[in-house]
């Protein structure tokens, strides 16, 4: 049986579907290429039923815009989950791809490779850490951190053997993998995927004094959690939260491993989400805008004591530290510092937000984020919800998804000026007025 949110989901776009179809032919017809609606029902066809897109079919992205199969222009307000930080096909980074896929783009790690190294260095002196460890998606920088955390419990600080806990924050998200799904406490990501991984325990985020009864039990060696809850709804720690996490994982002798894939790389108005309470974790995982939204690349950093627990033949993945996305990696970080893109999500997140707030308390309850990490709660009602706001938006030339049903994420790329800001926050406004 459907549940009640994917009954308003679906019919939300079979509305959407009817109207499509009678754009799409004219452009079909004129220019021979496929409208909306023929790109919706080909992937219907032929691809995994495993998501619910927003109805609108994107083939050309540069800087915050990109244009759907018929020519209409959006703001992207989602830039793919924070992996487009840079904007889309950001030219240094596209070059620097286009560069490396000419000379040398994959070697494996059987062999050395002359850009690796580089990027190596250019990384950890950059966040100011001994060692990387270089993967490619999200997940897979957070299985890495978990099995680091693992064999530092046996290796260094004297777990006995197959009895170490890691602990998470309910609610978390790192990825889709079985242990990924193993930690998580919402029922659509683990619910048929059992058995699941043993060693991991749950406790609320945002609470110092459950991480301090946790961190008791001496078989516990991590703590892993996101500085800003993203897809959670971005969910914001109290003031004081990651400073007391660090002290606490310091004085139990438990590693602190923070998930900066969504929260990382400019995107909240710092270069990572923790400096903002100015403290380090032990190991840092980074994924998503480390290309730029062009190619796969994630990565661990942390200090030698962890890092080389690991040994030759432990860990590793067949495209993991190729040159091609290290160039592209290094190219995204220049682009960052470069273009000052952390001051500039730090400004731009403050108008947004200043704009947000003085929309209709009845039907946006609040306003949340960091830098341009943001989200609305939409007041749900038999008039709107989060996904009807979403679909009025993307009508008016914003895309943005509902996460949760009632929360609607506003994370644009970080180029984007304040003039465009103004732009979006009046499609936004003229918007929500329209369920008024
Ligand atoms: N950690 C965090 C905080 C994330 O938001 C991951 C890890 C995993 O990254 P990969 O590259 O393995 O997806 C994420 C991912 C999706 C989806 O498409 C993914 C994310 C957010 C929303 C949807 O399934 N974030």
């Amino acid at each position: 049986m459907l549940s009640k949110l994917s009954q308003r989901l679906f019919q939300g776009s079979s509305r959407y579907l009817a109207g499509a179809a009678s754009r799409g032919q004219q452009t079909a017809s004129s220019s021979g290429h496929l409208s909306s609606e023929e790109v919706f029902s080909r992937e219907d066809k032929y691809g995994a039923h495993n998501y619910h897109p927003l109805p609108v079919a994107l083939k050309k992205g540069e800087g915050v815009f990109v244009w759907d199969v018929e020519g209409k222009r959006y703001f992207d307000f989602l830039s793919a989950y924070s992996a487009v930080n840079q904007g889309h096909c950001h030219p240094k980074i596209v070059r620097a791809m286009q560069e490396q896929a000419e000379i040398l783009p994959l070697t494996s790690r059987a062999f050395y490779n002359n850009v690796l190294g580089e990027y190596e260095e250019y990384t950890t002196k950059l966040f100011g850490y001994d060692k990387l460890l270089p993967m490619n998606t999200g997940v897979e920088g957070g299985e890495t951190a978990c099995k680091l955390a693992r064999k530092w419990a046996y290796k260094v600080k004297g777990v006995p053997k197959n009895q170490a806990k890691i602990i998470f924050a309910a609610n978390n998200f790192w990825g889709r993998t079985l242990a990924a799904v193993s930690s998580s406490t919402d029922p659509d990501s683990y619910e048929g995927f059992g058995p699941f991984m043993p060693g991991f325990e749950i406790i609320p985020y945002n609470d110092l004094k459950a991480l301090e009864a946790a961190v008791q039990d001496p078989n516990v060696c991590a703590f892993m959690v996101e500085p800003i809850q993203g897809e959670a709804g971005v969910v914001v720690p109290d003031n004081g939260y990651l400073r007391g996490v660090r002290d606490i994982c310091t004085k139990n002798n438990v590693l602190w491993i923070a998930d900066e894939i969504q929260t990382g790389l400019a995107r909240t108005g710092k270069r990572l989400a923790i400096d903002h309470e100015g403290v380090r974790s032990d190991l840092l995982i980074l994924g998503k805008a480390l290309s730029g939204g062009l190619y796969p690349v994630s990565a661990v950093l942390a200090d030698d004591e962890v890092m080389l627990t690991i040994r030759p033949g432990e860990h590793g993945s067949t495209y993991g530290g190729n040159p091609l996305g290290c160039k592209v990696a290094m190219a995204a970080l220049q682009v960052l510092e470069e273009e000052k893109l952390a001051e500039n999500a730090q400004k731009m997140g403050e108008v947004l937000r200043a704009e947000l707030n003085k929309l209709d308390k009845g039907i946006v309850t609040t306003v949340r984020g960091k830098g341009l990490l943001n989200a609305i709660v939409i007041h749900e009602s038999t008039e709107f919800d989060a996904w009807k706001v979403c679909m009025r938006l993307r009508d008016n030339g914003l895309l943005a998804k509902p996460t949760h049903g009632d929360i609607i994420r506003f994370a644009p790329p970080l180029v984007i000026t304040q003039e465009q800001v103004m732009e979006c926050c009046d499609i936004i406004k003229k918007t929500i007025m329209s369920f008024q």
